[in-house]
């Protein structure tokens, strides 16, 4: 079997790399980045897939970022995720591939809601006003999915994972554009290096559940093999909600890896973004209780600043290689992936 991970050169990508339960498995996995195949571009998917063969595919592709970019290149994250999801769904369908894992994120959920929030919520109201174009283009990814699932029931089975925010090795750290965790170990290295204060934006107040990559990486196999279909193809993939934690525990458990808590601030000039998000992974629990997401955030967090330690004179995303609009889920292009995938990143 042919395995193709698009956008396999990123966090998730790699999550999926440095898993120990799939390893053993035959199947041949082919990790492609956006200088592989452009994915906006349709002439160039379709030449891909046809190259490549694909038995089954997943689906990581995306032009993604922080609470910041979001904020500031809210046309681009409409433009570039609908051109990329339509291109995909179109060459799984039309390239006969048997399963197709496309990976979403919570934030499309409503943002006035009840929670914890579940699979059947989707649609009950607006996504929050600081990511609603990667969220409608995401919504419309699990739209397009149900529609090809409906309109062909013997083609592709397209299925939805919608994880909460994840983190570890292989993220984008870039300053301005990368996600919470990542942009707070790389402004903690920098202020202990400089002697100066280990700045953390807004109030430090929201709540998130994170979840680390490997962990995302080896639910998403789980799902490539064993999810069998039901009426809602959407499946979040979270620990459980009652490991939500605070912006500013999260900066306190990074500023102490630093030994540089006492230096720590919060600028209330930047924006907090959405106050919680807070999922219910009920579903996946009663489906796959025996795979559940092993790492918490203390070691989770030790084991990505140490990978950071590791590879900030090699090739990190957004410390010492620019970062360009590519979508290789929130990746530079290519040799991210050299980064030394040691086996020590497997158990905590
Ligand atoms: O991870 P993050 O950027 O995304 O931010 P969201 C989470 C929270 O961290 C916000 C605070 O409340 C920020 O105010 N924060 C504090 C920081 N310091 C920093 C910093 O230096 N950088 C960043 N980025 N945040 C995203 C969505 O929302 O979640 C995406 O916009 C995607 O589309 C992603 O869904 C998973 O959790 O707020």
């Amino acid at each position: 079997m042919i395995i193709l991970v698009l956008g396999g050169s990123g966090l998730v990508g790699n999550g999926i790399r440095m898993d120990c339960y799939y390893k053993t498995t035959p199947d041949e996995y082919i990790y492609a980045s956006s200088s592989d195949c452009d994915l906006t571009n349709e002439e160039n998917t379709y030449t891909y897939f046809e190259t490549v063969k694909p038995d089954k595919v997943i689906h990581l592709a995306a032009y993604v970022g922080g609470l910041y970019r979001n904020l500031n290149e809210k046309v681009q994250m409409l433009n570039v995720n609908t051109a990329i999801n339509t291109n995909v769904l179109k060459a799984c369908h039309k390239y006969k591939v048997n399963r197709c894992v496309c990976c979403l994120s919570t934030c499309i959920f409503p943002d006035k809601t009840e929670y914890p929030i579940n699979e059947e919520m989707l649609n009950d109201g607006p996504p929050h006003s600081s990511n609603y174009p990667y969220a409608y283009a995401k919504r419309m990814l699990s739209v397009g999915c149900q529609a090809y699932n409906e309109q062909y029931p013997d083609g592709c089975q397209f299925i939805c994972v919608i994880p909460t925010n994840i983190y570890g090795p292989y993220d984008n750290f870039d300053l301005e554009n990368a996600h919470v965790i990542p942009a707070l170990i790389h402004k903690c290295h920098l202020a202990k290096e400089a002697n100066k204060d280990f700045v953390v934006c807004g109030t430090g107040k929201p709540l998130r559940q994170f979840v680390f990559s490997v962990d995302i990486g080896r639910m998403i196999l789980h799902v490539l093999e064993n999810y069998i279909p039901d009426t809602n193809n959407l499946i979040i993939l979270s620990l459980d909600e009652s490991t939500e934690i605070s912006i500013a525990d999260v900066a306190r458990l990074i500023a102490k890896e630093y030994n540089w808590e006492d230096r720590m601030r919060f600028d209330l000039s930047f924006a907090d973004g959405q106050y919680k998000k807070t999922a219910d992974n009920k579903k996946w629990t009663n489906l796959f209780s025996t795979i559940n997401p092993i790492t918490n955030i203390e070691c989770g967090i030790r084991r990505t600043v140490k990978w950071f330690l590791e590879n900030k004179n090699s090739s990190i995303r957004g410390v010492n290689t620019v970062v360009e609009n590519t979508t290789d889920g929130n990746t530079t292009d290519g040799n991210t992936t050299d980064g030394n995938i040691t086996d020590d990143i497997c158990c905590c």
